[in-house]
């Protein structure tokens, strides 16, 4: 398999993912906002072939191209089943699994994305100032239904590490490096994971 991504970026969910899966990989960085014509640029068309976006991550397994990240842990899972990173034969973990991925995906990390790109990824007359104070509450209220979603467990679904739990982890990580108001009880879950050995070799990758 072959993952292209950028550092702090979600294509960290799936190297994370790969770290923990034990699959073997190969990792290629990728620019974003760069001189298309650079061979490491997402806008260069080899990339864009891939990458019709010009976005982070994209997963190459074979003739399977994926750009989605939830989709690509997922796949992950799937392909490394005795990692059990991803719930199996219990249809009631399954569906909780997939109902805080897709939370995390349209309600959480959405606020967080919409910061970005309002400060930064949009194009100076697409950004919305107003757009960054509606981030922050929709972010709170995103938070209240997850206190709502989770147990008091160690692990979002189930009694098992998942990668719902990287994808929190990650989008808690995301914000708190916005400077997003995180409370502490989200602080402590990004650390404990993120102190998981897969995490660690994860981060020596693009470091
Ligand atoms: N829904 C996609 C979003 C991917 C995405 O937007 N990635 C960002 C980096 S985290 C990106 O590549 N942005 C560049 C751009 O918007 O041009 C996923 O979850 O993989």
């Amino acid at each position: 398999m072959k993952l292209y991504g950028m550092a702090q970026s979600r294509s960290f969910r799936a190297l994370w993912a790969l770290e923990e899966s034990g699959l073997a990989y190969d990792y290629v960085p990728v620019k974003l906002l760069t001189d298309p014509a650079a061979p490491d640029s997402a806008q260069n068309p080899d990339y864009l072939a891939l990458n019709v976006q010009g976005k982070v991550p994209t997963l190459v397994d074979g003739d399977l191209i994926l750009t989605e990240s939830a989709a690509i842990v997922n796949y992950i899972g799937r392909a490394a089943p005795a990692a059990n990173l991803i719930p199996r034969d219990d249809t009631t973990l399954m569906a909780r699994y997939d109902e805080l991925l897709f939370f995390i995906l349209a309600e959480l990390e959405q606020p967080l994305w919409s910061n970005g790109k309002h400060r930064f990824a949009l194009p100076e007359a697409q950004r919305i100032p107003q757009m960054l104070e509606t981030a922050k509450f929709e972010f709170a209220k995103a938070i209240k239904t997850l206190d709502h979603l989770l147990g008091d467990g160690q692990y979002a679904i189930g009694d098992t590490f998942t990668m719902a739990d990287i994808l929190l982890a990650q989008t808690f990580n995301w914000a708190i490096r916005f400077q997003f108001d995180v409370p502490e009880h989200y602080v402590a879950l990004r650390e404990r994971h993120y102190a998981r050995p897969a995490a660690q070799r994860a981060l020596q990758v693009i470091a």
